[in-house]
């Protein structure tokens, strides 16, 4: 008997339950383990009905994605799958918390399905570059139709179970909590009304009801814009669209081929990639599990302004109260009003109710004087970038704040140990670097100071696992790890248009990968300002500061997109940014200036000065210890800088093109080029040396 299923019976059902922790994933051992149980279930003449459930916090949430790229080993799922349908016995699956991919297929290979009122169920394996691979493109149409199962297989998204009844894809919801008396209970309903065994399979109302449809053309239409550069979204339409033009055996063949495809495009390896890696970042090295995490139930901010209030939403959507300090009455009024802006917009459109709305701007309280932020657990800074103002508020704290307070900061370049310095408690004091808009972009760069205690790490880390964010920790140095290496990116891209690309080539090089913005469309985002303020103070500073043809768009107040003028122009009502001819002339006066003769630049070029001063960059970051693993770099830029997760982030991607390449590269251009930038990384000549890889670290 397996260790993972079991079989035993109740009364007039046998149970089969599943119990392999942590979310019961289709694992060899399982899928044989069903077989071994379904059989036994078979062959008990007393069990009328069967009874599949799981132990542990969920049902099965999908296949074992460990054993993905490994050799398959029998039985396979659609087999597993194959037998729970064709049993003579009505078969029910009883399910909790989430059952997902290969689980819930294994869910509609049974006969019947209840519920806890809970529970999710969902098809995401297109976020893993995949499709369902077990029937799900075949039995779910069969249930759902063609609309609603389209969009659960090309979004991946959940649906809960009140909507899943009222899909049909489920029979029953039940509002209690233990799964196997409710499965137990719905179980003894079926045997008691001698209900038949009904196979999705057979199932073709749904079908006749949308063949023909022209639904499937505009799913793909939908996708082109959606699914930009993605793969497996459009091999789901075609395998959801086979169970509408072809028998169910023929369907399934088609969808086993159109999965085939998937497994083997490199999308998959790079999804795979991110959804490990997302895990694994949010496990801090050298921090053991059971390091003490702090309450934090209140929160302070200083400053009210776009991260400020970004910041102050995280919070308050979680249902933690907030306290926001301004300077000013004006500045607070304006940085409330825009919070209850962004809340009504997503009301408006549906996202939370008006009653939510209300809730969380009810959480949020502005105020003139720390004296309000004496009792609250964390503070975070929220200012613009300037050292001397930091230390001041910092030495405000110290004096203010109650003992075992966190400080942070959001700076997204200073030195956190000067920061610190500021106060007598630097390991209480921490960087939480959020990214604009911080309600929405999911990247909470935490940043530790050499004084930083182990309790705040760990708490700072919890901290963006309770507020949504996906969570990283990395050192402390200028521009920490997304800044430092998008300050590379942006050097390089300056200096191509210097030496003859323009701004345009190089954006599309960059949207091209996959990035949804380009360098020069993300400073006009951003405002050309603000990079022009930073030359202005390091001139002024006696630095000595390159000159920029973007000196000269600050000064002709081309400040980007709030001024419908930059780098690109804009047009009313619209981002999309418009090449400029003015700017082209601004671009060849320079060079006329600069001496410098433009020359043709390829695509390629651009594309490996832009990336591999990157690749480079954070070789020296991890090589500093500044980043603890390759896998934690390409979580910053997959979810702080928009690089395209199929990818897996540009230190896997670095290893998909042969390190040995990149730094062959690297070498050329130091020689051709120099600059500290292009000097290559110690550890990046190692692991070529070695012949190892960024992922084996
Ligand atoms: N396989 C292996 N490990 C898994 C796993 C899976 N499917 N799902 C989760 N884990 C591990 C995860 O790495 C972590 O490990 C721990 O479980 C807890 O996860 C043929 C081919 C279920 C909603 O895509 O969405 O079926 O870090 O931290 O926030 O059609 O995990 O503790 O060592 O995420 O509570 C389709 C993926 C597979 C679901 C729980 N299924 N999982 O979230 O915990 S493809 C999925 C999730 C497929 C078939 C195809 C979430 C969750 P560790 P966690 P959570």
């Amino acid at each position: 008997m397996s260790e993972v299923v079991t079989y035993n019976r109740e009364g007039a059902i046998g149970v089969i339950t599943v119990n392999y922790p942590p979310v019961n994933a289709l694992g060899h051992a399982v899928r044989s383990g069903l077989v071994a149980a379904l059989e036994q279930g078979q062959k008990d003449a007393d069990a009328k009905v069967l009874l599949l459930v799981c132990e542990g916090r969920t049902f099965i949430a999908g296949a074992d994605i460990r054993e993905f790229g490994k050799p398959m080993q029998e039985p396979s799922l659609p087999s597993v799958i194959n037998q729970y349908e064709n049993s003579d016995k009505p078969v029910v699956a009883a399910i909790h918390g989430t059952a997902l991919g290969g689980g819930l297929e294994t869910a509609l290979g049974c006969h019947y399905r209840v519920a806890l009122s809970s529970a999710k169920v969902g098809l995401p394996e297109v976020k893993l570059g995949l499709l369902p691979g077990a029937g799900g493109t075949q039995r779910l149409p069969r249930l759902a139709g063609a609309r609603k199962a389209l969009e659960m297989i090309t979004s991946g998204e959940f649906v809960g179970a009140k909507e899943a009844l009222a899909l049909g894809i489920v029979d029953a919801v039940d509002d209690g909590s233990d799964i196997r008396a409710v499965g137990l209970a719905y179980a003894r309903k079926v045997a008691e009304e001698g209900r038949p065994v009904r196979r999705v399979r057979d199932l073709t109302d749904k079908l006749e009801a949308d063949r023909g449809s022209d639904v499937f053309v505009q799913f793909r239409a939908g996708l082109e814009k959606k699914a930009r550069g993605l793969f497996s979204p459009f091999k789901c339409v075609d395998a959801v669209e086979a169970a509408f033009s072809l028998p169910f055996e023929e369907g399934m063949k088609r969808e086993r081929e159109l999965f085939m495809e998937c497994m083997e495009s490199p999308q998959r390896g790079g999804l795979v990639h991110s959804f490990f890696a997302e895990r694994e970042a949010s496990k801090v090295k050298g921090l053991s599990k059971d390091t003490p995490v702090r309450d934090v139930n209140s929160v302070g901010i200083i400053g009210a302004g776009t991260m400020g209030g970004g910041i102050a939403m995280n919070f308050a959507n979680v249902g933690i109260p907030v306290t926001i300090v301004e300077v000013k009455q004006e500045a607070l009024d304006k940085g409330l009003g825009i919070i209850r802006k962004n809340y009504e917009n997503s009301a408006k459109k549906g996202r939370i109710s008006q009653q939510q709305v209300e809730e969380r701007m009810a959480l949020i309280t502005g105020s003139l004087t720390y004296d309000d932020f004496r009792d609250v657990d964390l503070v975070i800074e929220a200012v613009f970038e300037n050292m001397a103002i930091k230390k001041e508020i910092f030495g405000k704290l110290d004096a203010v704040c109650k003992p075992g307070a966190i400080l942070a900061s959001n700076t997204s370049t200073l030195d956190i140990d000067e920061i610190a310095s500021a106060t007598k408690r630097p390991e209480d004091v921490v960087g939480m670097h959020f990214f604009s808009p911080a309600n929405v972009m999911k990247l909470l760069e935490n940043v530790r100071g050499s004084k930083t205690s182990d309790e705040v790490k760990a708490t700072v880390m919890a901290v963006a696992k309770r507020i949504k964010k996906v969570g990283v920790m990395v050192g402390n140095c200028h521009g920490f790890v997304g800044n430092r290496m998008l300050h590379k990116r942006g050097g390089e891209a300056m200096s191509l248009v210097n030496e003859g690309a323009t701004p345009q080539q190089v954006d599309k090089v960059l949207t091209d990968l996959g990035y949804p913005m380009g360098q020069f469309a993300m400073s006009d985002l951003a405002g050309i300002d603000v990079g022009y303020r930073i030359r202005e103070e390091r001139r002024n500073a006696g630095e000595a500061v390159e000159p920029s043809w973007m000196d000269k768009l600050a000064e002709q107040n081309r400040l980007g997109q709030k001024t419908m003028a930059g780098v690109y122009r804009y047009e009313e009502g619209s981002r999309a940014p418009i090449p400029d001819p003015e700017v082209d002339q601004i671009i060849a006066d320079f060079r006329k200036e600069q001496g410098i003769t433009p020359r043709e630049i390829t695509d390629q070029e651009i594309l490996e000065r832009c990336m591999y001063v990157m690749i480079n960059e954070g070789a020296k970051i991890l090589e500093e210890g500044i980043a603890d693993r390759a896998l934690d770099i390409d979580v910053v830029w997959i979810y702080g800088y928009g690089f395209p997760a199929y990818r897996g982030g540009p230190m896997f991607w670095a290893d998909q093109i042969g390190l040995e390449n990149i730094l062959g590269t690297v070498e050329q251009f130091y020689d051709d080029l120099g600059g500290e930038q292009w000097k290559p990384s110690a550890l990046l000549q190692k692991l070529v040396s070695e012949g190892r890889t960024f992922g084996d670290l």
